[in-house]
């Protein structure tokens, strides 16, 4: 308890999802433990959304689309760097599906990103070329949606990049931190915090809500 939640304030999770964990194809360490935190998260928010990693295969982030390049490695693209992945999230694969333990029944709007051959998506509001919008910004306005409450997969990439557009975008920006897991490469976790401090991102506990 702490922070006292208002009607319109709305919890964004972000890509629980079978490849994000345990066993998965981008497994992030103890992915899996934060589902059932963001199923109790659930319960105290009358808005939820939930993002889904949705690549077609051979998508332009899979290292195995690259000739010599190896996953976690970094190149250039057209529109900026990106970091080379395993293959992961493939739509309609198991490893694309939500955590089986994951409660979906109450959430009003699913927002799949990712989806463009060419172009990666870590945020939920901005393709990574920082110009395609997702169209979230405008659903969430259009419903009078207000404060955005950040939990999900993964801490330093797309939870990172979600809460820092919507700053961008004239949200207010909360991020549950012990609701979420780092997949932590070479160091993104603590750049991300430090940027998301400094874009004024409210880094919160879940504890503050529960
Ligand atoms: C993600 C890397 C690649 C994420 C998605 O959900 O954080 N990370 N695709
Ligand atoms: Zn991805």
């Amino acid at each position: 308890m702490g922070l006292a939640l208002k009607p319109t304030d709305t919890l964004i999770v972000i890509d629980l999802q079978n490849d994000f964990c345990p066993g998965g194809a981008l497994a992030v360490n103890d992915g899996d433990t934060i589902v059932p935190l963001v199923n109790r998260l659930q319960q105290q928010f009358r808005h939820v959304v939930l993002t889904q990693d949705w690549h077609p295969a051979g998508h332009i982030s899979f290292a195995s689309a690259h000739p010599d390049k190896q996953p976690f490695e970094l190149i250039q693209l057209g529109y900026g760097p990106q970091v080379l992945w395993p293959d992961h999230c493939v739509q309609a694969s198991t490893g694309a599906a939500f955590h089986p333990g994951l409660e979906t029944t109450r959430a009003e709007l699913m927002v799949r990103k990712g989806y463009n051959p060419q172009v990666d998506s870590y945020s939920a509001f901005l393709d990574n070329d920082h110009a395609t919008p997702t169209g979230l910004a405008g659903a969430l306005r259009e419903r009078g949606l207000g404060r955005l409450f950040f939990c999900g997969l993964a801490y330093d990439y797309c939870v990172f990049y979600s809460a820092v557009d919507a700053v961008a975008q004239g949200f207010e920006a909360y991020v549950i931190e012990d609701a979420c897991r780092a997949i932590d490469l070479h160091g993104s976790k603590a750049a991300a915090k430090q940027t998301m401090v400094e874009l004024g991102v409210h880094l919160i506990s879940s504890d503050d809500l529960l």
